[in-house]
């Protein structure tokens, strides 16, 4: 899979996407990043981006001009899958990720400031937002993302095992899990764990994803 970033920062997803999983998946051509910053792209000679807004108010604008010329500079947009990322996107979810580990080429644009001109929505085929609230840029939300998408192609975690029964893969949270020692500070291991009845240990792991589910998820359960 190939992700493309066009963003005014692309120093940002460095740090994040040469550690740990993320980095191994580079290296076993399994995704492949790029960055176009659109800045390079401006159409002025102050190499601006954004312009105050018709008809008046506070903040500024991105321009669609960089945004349209930085996307056509990219080798097969055309096919490519172009995602807007903005708080007044549909809300990213498991299921997005699912959808977005098939396909082959993803473009991503993060926008800055007070939002887009209008019209860089007729340049994508979605709008994403990872959640109710607002961040300062979309750099964030295309990590985040990217991360859960990273980790979905196959290949990049050992097995399918490893994701299938991740919290929300069935629309319910995962159950607890312990490892060594057996007792910590007075805290013990359940005792069907170490029972060795592996019947028995399914059982109650369903049992505890539904209790936890609706304890703490109850909207997940009505789905
Ligand atoms: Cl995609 N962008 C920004 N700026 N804020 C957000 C977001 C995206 N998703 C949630 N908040």
């Amino acid at each position: 899979m190939k992700i493309t970033v066009l963003t005014l920062f692309p120093e940002m997803f460095s740090p994040v996407l040469n550690e740990s999983i993320i980095k191994r998946a580079q290296e076993n051509s399994l995704i492949e990043f790029s960055f176009v910053n659109f800045r390079d792209f401006s159409t002025n000679k102050h190499k601006t981006v954004d312009d105050t807004p018709y008809g008046g108010g506070a903040g500024m604008v991105l321009s669609v001009e960089p945004i349209y010329h930085a996307l056509k500079s990219i080798e097969g947009n055309e096919n490519a899958l172009k995602i807007l990322l903005t708080p007044q996107g549909k809300t990213f979810k498991q299921a997005t990720a699912k959808e977005l580990a098939l396909k082959e080429h993803i473009i991503m644009i993060c926008g800055h400031y007070e939002g887009f001109d209008e019209r860089v929505r007729e340049l994508v085929d979605i709008e994403l937002s990872i959640g109710d609230y607002v961040l300062t840029g979309g750099e964030i939300a295309a990590l985040t993302i990217i991360d859960s998408v990273t980790r979905l192609i196959p290949g990049v975690l050992g097995s399918p095992e490893s994701y299938e029964h991740d919290s929300f893969y069935t629309d319910s949270l995962d159950y607890p899990q312990y490892t060594k020692p057996r007792e910590f500070m007075g805290m013990k291991v359940p005792d069907v764990l170490l029972s060795g009845n592996h019947q028995e240990i399914a059982k109650w792991r369903e049992e505890m994803k539904l209790k936890k589910t609706t304890e703490r998820r109850p909207d997940l359960l009505k789905k």
